[in-house]
């Protein structure tokens, strides 16, 4: 009896496994358990001779199926299969070491299992548009069906190293030239081609050889093992606080050095182990709550279809709106910039080339590409041709009054038709668009700066703003590659908003004595990019200062400021702009300052000399962190963001919070709802400061025994 997942094709002594589990071809139980069965089948089959494995369309394989992986690592199911499925490596082994040769026919993507089964086979045939990858450590795993005892052995272990800690999937023709592709045919042609191909490896025309077997490509020991010894420094520089990079080399290295079976054999420990990581746990909730933050309810799921937007106009090419100007013409989308002045037209087109040199010289784009994003750039200080733009983009500097003009002028020169959209970081949307009948056409797209690289945008919108508008907004950010989290209009949006909390926490505790460096190297371990303190010089504490002042205002229970940066703003220490601020800057380089101290002194004399307060470093970074999701709880219950996920995704993308800890609230989920309430309530008592009072909700979900991610 077949399963609907896999059909078999027989033609001739070939048969033909077709794979059809929608949208992506996972390898789901169902999908493992119909293999099996149809390889039951075929083996026992005197008149068929050879095999050959494909998806369907252009669907390949992406791999395991990440939502059984997610809950295994939650703990919440058994690792093992169910019972009369075989699993993964299972699967792959009995197709490598199977009477009948098989052929991987691939099409489109073929990631983590789903190469890892192609590589089992004893060829593969491509076409132009398959990509092929072990993205396993993007999940915070490792491959774990004989990925990295395969790869090495078929593209060289410097290849398969780059491959798999890399994560990105190669395209065909390098496949074909590495040799993970045998040959590469035309899409109509694949399954006859990867056929013809299984025929001459089952009559031994061509000879068949199975993988784990192969050691030509394997280099001598000592260079192997000074490879992954460099590889192994490597990854340790950059990745803290994690170890599936080195789990993954040591079983590269192992196979290599030792043999397949050693090497399986450790692949399969360090897999297990890892999928009930921390980080496997975290990253596994961020892939699944990335895709999450693209649906809004009652607008993604019942609204219109989204349009593909024509040209773009962008108001203001200062480093935002040069920013998001480049983001534009990389993706295809001509764009009009309007400045006030022929010189500062001109300045933001030259940013704007500056950016897309940058791209081309790193790598990111090809000249040829670089050359044709430029041409897709005018710059103009009419409104000639506005209206027949299908968005505009107002990046103006941060003034109510000047926005509010602009607005008033697009509202004159666009149609009705034309999204309005201003990437104000402060300013409410009402206000922005008041005295314009434009509220229905008006949103908020929040770039986060340098708005050509970050991968934020937060879509705001009002009770006014059309689902026509929601919709077309969002299928644009996807078109940038970037990813949108939809927040309802409010002061400081989302990010802002919730590390707010995170700033006034850090200031607390220096005002109790507890030294700006030390915070910053609390939250530098724990994984963030830098300490806040840091980082606020990379911001500029004028700014800081200034958007305090704002935030301050619009949630003031429980609002602490430390009068610190005001003092270092007023002493001319603005940050890395100014040469100093927390630290000393030189040459791109932080130098704590000695100096520093004389102003924590004075914070602290200004705050009435608290008496200091001793915390570990645990402490300090849960003062700063459970701030961060008291406040995410309170946006939630106010209907201001859509799901705790989207908290989770924006502040791994705007704040560089890191991925392998879920984000702040799957991190604070893990403790539970009850001990994050108990903390903060502890650190409440403890200061004094209403800061730390633990939010309605949070206080609901804790007596409920509830998840933070409901
Ligand atoms: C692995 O293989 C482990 C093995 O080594 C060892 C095992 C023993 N499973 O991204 P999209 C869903 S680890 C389940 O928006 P795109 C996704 O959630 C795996 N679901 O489309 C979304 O659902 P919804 C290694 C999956 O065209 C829908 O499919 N493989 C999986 O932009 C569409 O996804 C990977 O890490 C999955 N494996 O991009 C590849 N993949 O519509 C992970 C996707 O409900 N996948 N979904 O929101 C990807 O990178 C991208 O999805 C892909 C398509 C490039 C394939």
């Amino acid at each position: 009896m077949k399963s609907p997942v896999v059909r078999v094709e027989r033609e001739h002594d070939v048969a033909t496994l077709i794979i059809d589990n929608p949208p992506v071809n996972a390898l789901g139980a169902p999908v493992l358990a119909a293999l099996s069965e149809a390889l039951d089948e075929l083996d026992a089959e005197p008149s068929i001779s050879a095999l050959v494995v494909t998806g369907h369309g252009d669907k390949f394989i992406a791999g395991a199926d990440l939502s059984r992986l997610e809950r295994i690592a939650a703990g919440t199911l058994e690792p093992s299969p169910p019972s009369g499925t075989p699993s993964l490596p299972a699967l792959v082994a009995r197709l490598e070491q199977g009477p009948k040769p098989s052929v991987a026919a691939i099409d489109g993507f073929a990631l983590g299992g789903g190469l890892e089964l192609a590589m089992a086979c004893a060829a593969r045939v491509g076409t132009a548009r398959c990509r092929l990858g072990l993205p396993e450590l993007n999940l915070g795993l490792i491959p774990g069906a004989g990925g990295t005892q395969r790869l090495p052995r078929l593209v060289g272990v410097e290849k398969a190293v780059e491959m798999m800690l890399g994560g990105a999937p190669i395209g065909a023709v390098e496949a074909r030239a590495l040799g993970l592709l045998d040959d590469l045919v035309g899409e109509a042609a694949l399954r006859e081609r990867a056929r013809e191909l299984a025929r001459s490896l089952a009559t031994g025309a061509v000879t068949r050889r199975r993988t784990l077997t192969l050691t030509e490509r394997l280099a001598p020991p000592d260079e192997i093992r000074a490879l992954i010894a460099r590889a192994r420094a490597d990854t340790r520089r950059k990745l803290r606080n994690v170890d599936y990079p080195g789990a993954c080399l040591d079983a590269i290295e192992e196979g290599a050095l030792l043999g397949a079976e050693a090497g399986l054999a450790r692949e399969r420990a360090e897999f297990l182990r890892l999928l009930s990581s921390e980080a496997a746990r975290g990253k596994l909730h961020v892939f699944f709550a990335t895709r999450a933050a693209a649906k809004v309810p009652g607008v993604t799921d019942a609204g219109p279809a989204p349009r593909a937007l024509g040209r773009v106009g962008v108001l203001g090419g200062g480093t935002m709106g040069s920013g998001i100007a480049t983001a534009l013409v990389r993706a295809g989308v001509e764009v009009i910039i309007k400045e006030a002045t022929d010189e500062r037209a001109e300045a933001a087109l030259a940013r704007v080339r500056a950016n897309l040199e940058r791209d081309a010289a790193k790598g990111r784009l090809s000249d040829d590409e670089a050359r044709r994003a430029g041409s897709r750039l005018t710059g103009q200080t009419s409104y000639d041709g506005f209206d027949a733009l299908a968005l505009v983009i107002e990046a103006a500097s941060e003034s109510v009054e000047l926005k509010q003009q602009l607005f008033q002028e697009l509202e004159a020169h666009t149609s009705s038709e034309c999204i309005l959209a201003t990437n104000t970081s402060t300013i409410e949307l009402a206000t922005v668009s008041a005295g314009t009948q434009a509220g229905p056409r008006t949103l908020g797209l929040h770039f986060f700066s340098p708005a050509q690289v970050m991968r934020l945008v937060e879509v705001v919108r009002t009770r006014e703003t059309s689902p026509r508008a929601l919709v077309d907004a969002l299928e644009l950010v996807k078109r940038l590659k970037k990813t949108a989290v939809t927040v309802r209009s409010c002061p400081g949006f989302l990010v802002n908003r919730i590390f707010m909390r995170y700033g006034q926490a850090c200031g607390l505790l220096i005002d109790r004595g507890v030294h700006p460096y030390r915070i910053d190297d609390a939250l530098y371990a724990f994984g963030m990019p830098m300490g806040p303190n840091r980082m606020g010089d990379l911001a500029g504490l004028d700014v800081s200062v200034a958007a305090a002042r704002v935030l301050d205002a619009a949630y003031p229970d429980g609002a602490y400021r430390s009068a610190l940066r005001q003092l270092l703003v007023d002493a001319g220490r603005l940050g890395d702009k100014s040469g100093a601020g927390h630290y000393r800057h030189e040459d791109g380089r932080a130098e704590r300052d000695p100096a520093l101290d004389r102003f924590v002194a004075e914070a602290r004399r200004l705050a009435g000399e608290p008496p200091p307060l001793e915390v570990t470093d645990d402490e300090i970074v849960k003062m700063l962190v459970f701030g961060v999701v008291n406040e995410a709880c309170r946006a939630l219950d106010e209907g201001a963001v859509v799901r705790a996920s989207d908290v989770d995704v924006a502040a791994i993308l705007g704040m560089g919070f890191p991925d392998y800890r879920g984000g702040p609230m799957k991190w604070a989920d893990g403790f539970g709802a009850r001990a994050v309430r108990d903390a903060l309530a502890r650190f409440h008592e403890r200061t004094g400061s209403a800061l730390f009072s633990p939010s309605a909700l949070l206080t609901a979900r804790a007596a409920a025994g509830a998840s933070l991610l409901d």
